[in-house]
């Protein structure tokens, strides 16, 4: 057995009036429950330092640049960093980061246990749009604020197990498993902020939002034999509620805990990465049965093409 406990932290709302340390306040409370539970790796979810800001149309590029990151760690997030090599609990959580040369991404990151950082991943699927859309109820412009990543997916050797983040719509995406699968991952952390309506089809509530997310997370697991660990922000972030609903699933895409609430909530559950062996020799032992030489449209274009030659 390779187990590894792990705390699924949950956050409620981060109100734009929060500050970085109001919020960090309430990491590092969920940090000291998941290491009075006995865990080894906690992850947080999507842009886990603010409020999701890209629902809010911004012309001034100096107030968008306040919800961005110029380093990590840095003065707000060392606390956290510090309690976590206390605890010696591996984290993840995602942000906003501005690099010094002037690029903006929706990140993520994964520290192994001595609070050093071991593996980040840039958004690559960012949905939304890039202007002020007056058809929607609300905005989601991440197409505006981030631009796609440009790290690819990636899998790190961390705490004897290959570990892999995405970010939130990527859980949408079989490639973004597949991509991951196909370099043994046992483990996908991903954060997710998910509004309880769609904002372009009134009929569309939380039921079928939350319905859509363990589907695409279940299979996604169940499709490379890997842990899913699934976190939300949720609540009503600044008058805008979102759907929660942290799971962890295991390898065989099965939901083995799941967020009774919307608020700050820690699910925890010891996690066998050696589960993942069976399925990845079985079923989806990706050596004997994948066929490439049929799968040349997954990368060799992008939009559908009806056979007829219409692209829709
Ligand atoms: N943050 C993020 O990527 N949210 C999107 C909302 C898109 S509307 C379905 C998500 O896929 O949950």
């Amino acid at each position: 057995m390779r187990t590894i406990t792990i705390g699924a932290a949950q956050m409620g709302p981060n109100q734009r009036a929060d500050t970085r340390a109001d919020i960090v306040a309430r990491m590092i409370a969920l940090l000291d429950q998941a290491a009075a539970q006995g865990c080894d790796l906690v992850a947080f979810p999507e842009l886990a330092l603010t409020t999701f800001f890209p629902r809010w149309y911004m012309q001034d590029q100096a107030e968008v640049d306040t919800w961005f990151e110029h380093a990590m760690p840095n003065a707000a997030t060392q606390p956290l960093f510090d309690r976590a090599r206390h605890h010696g609990i591996a984290i993840s959580f995602g942000y906003a980061e501005l690099t010094p040369d002037g690029h903006r991404y929706n990140t993520s990151i994964l520290t192994d246990c001595a609070g050093q950082i071991v593996g980040k991943y840039r958004k690559i699927h960012l949905p939304g749009h890039d202007e002020y859309d007056p058809e929607r109820s609300f905005q989601h412009l991440e197409k505006r604020y981030f631009e796609p990543g440009d790290l690819g997916f990636n899998v790190w050797r961390n705490m004897d197990a290959w570990m892999g983040l995405c970010i939130c719509n990527d859980r949408r995406w079989p490639e973004t498993y597949r991509e991951m699968g196909l370099q043994g991952v046992e483990l996908v952390l991903l954060g997710y902020n998910t509004p309880s309506v769609n904002s372009q089809a009134g009929d569309e509530g939380p039921e079928k939002r939350l319905f859509h997310s363990e589907l695409s997370m279940q299979a996604g697991a169940y499709q490379n034999s890997t842990w899913v660990i699934g976190v939300a922000k949720g609540g009503d972030e600044d008058g805008h509620p979102m759907i929660a609903g942290s799971v962890i699933v295991d390898p065989e895409g099965q939901i083995v805990a799941r967020a009774q609430t919307d608020g700050d909530e820690l699910l925890v559950h010891p996690c066998d990465m050696d589960a993942c062996t069976f399925g990845k020799q079985t079923i989806f032992d990706f050596k004997r049965h994948r066929r490439p030489e049929h799968y040349g449209r997954i990368t060799g274009q992008v939009g559908a093409i009806t056979p007829d030659g219409k692209a829709l």
